[in-house]
């Protein structure tokens, strides 16, 4: 079905009233209500949904790069390009990008990348898995990109992180050790690196947490824009960055995974909402 924006998506609902839309484009996860309620995601209002640009919120799929790590542009192609749906239920669907290695010519590998989103009533479960169908050797870094809606920035905090080392992309990448709960009072763009597999954003303002729970990614990048850039994305609300926040688990700073002729790579994340 297609939506306001003429473009493809798929609509996951529960029984209990849980709804995630998902759209082709990009294998791009746009929101996540639970039964209960709560929008879990953040789209921006500013979005544009024209392609090839990506989708500003939700789950941008960045493959086969995170950022600029590597050699193509920010966070690859994957993120900008069609899927197609090899198979859904009323709440999940999996979803496959075929690539035939001619889509960059700074990237000259075939890959299949299978991007499944499982909902529950409070709960989402997303997969990514990469399979090398060519033969040689690929690297890739990636991250699924989640941008999460919280009530008031200044009212969050991240825990699951303290004491983990992490690269401040605001100064170079300079190497540094969380030192108890992320919090927000200015722009934050770190790679957490060898991170433990849950993460909690705990939002007294809502009086809620979501348990991102994660497994095949090593790091985890936590970024919210805060005012200056706010100001410098033409898809994005000056004042979009007080209600949401980047956590995203990652392939980046721990160094590419290389992946053989004929293997494959699976991440997840599991999304889980509880009250405090
Ligand atoms: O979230 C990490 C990050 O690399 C930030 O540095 C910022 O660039 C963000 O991704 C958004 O990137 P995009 O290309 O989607 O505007």
């Amino acid at each position: 079905k297609d939506d306001a924006h003429g473009l493809d998506k798929v609509v996951l609902k529960t029984p209990q009233g849980a709804s995630s839309e998902v759209f082709l484009h990009g294998a791009h996860v746009t929101s996540f209500k639970t039964a209960s309620g709560k929008d879990v995601m953040f789209l921006s209002k500013e979005s544009v949904f024209k392609p090839p640009k990506a989708i500003r919120g939700g789950v941008p799929v960045c493959f086969p790069q995170f950022g600029q790590l590597g050699p193509l542009g920010q966070h690859g192609f994957a993120r900008n390009t069609a899927f197609e749906v090899v198979e859904s239920s009323d709440s999940s669907v999996t979803l496959l990008l075929k690539a035939s290695g001619r889509e960059d010519e700074r990237y000259p590998h075939p890959f299949e990348l299978r991007v499944s989103v499982k909902l529950e009533d409070e709960a989402l479960t997303q997969e990514m898995t990469a399979t090398n169908t060519g033969d040689k050797p690929m690297d890739f870094t990636c991250a699924l990109h989640t941008y999460f809606s919280v009530s008031s920035i200044e009212k969050v905090h991240v825990e699951g992180l303290d004491g983990v080392g992490y690269t401040d992309s605001l100064q170079g990448g300079k190497p540094l050790t969380q030192d108890g709960p992320v919090v927000f009072r200015q722009e934050v763009d770190r790679i957490y690196l060898a991170t433990p597999d849950t993460i909690k954003i705990v939002d007294e303002g809502a009086g809620s947490c979501v348990e991102i729970t994660k497994t095949g990614f090593p790091d985890a990048v936590v970024w919210n824009p805060w005012i200056d850039k706010s100001k410098a994305m033409g898809d994005f609300g000056d004042d979009e960055y007080q209600v949401m926040l980047c956590i995203e688990p990652a392939v980046a700073g721990s160094g590419a995974v290389t992946l053989a002729p004929g293997k494959r790579w699976t991440g997840t994340q599991s999304l889980a909402l509880s009250n405090l």
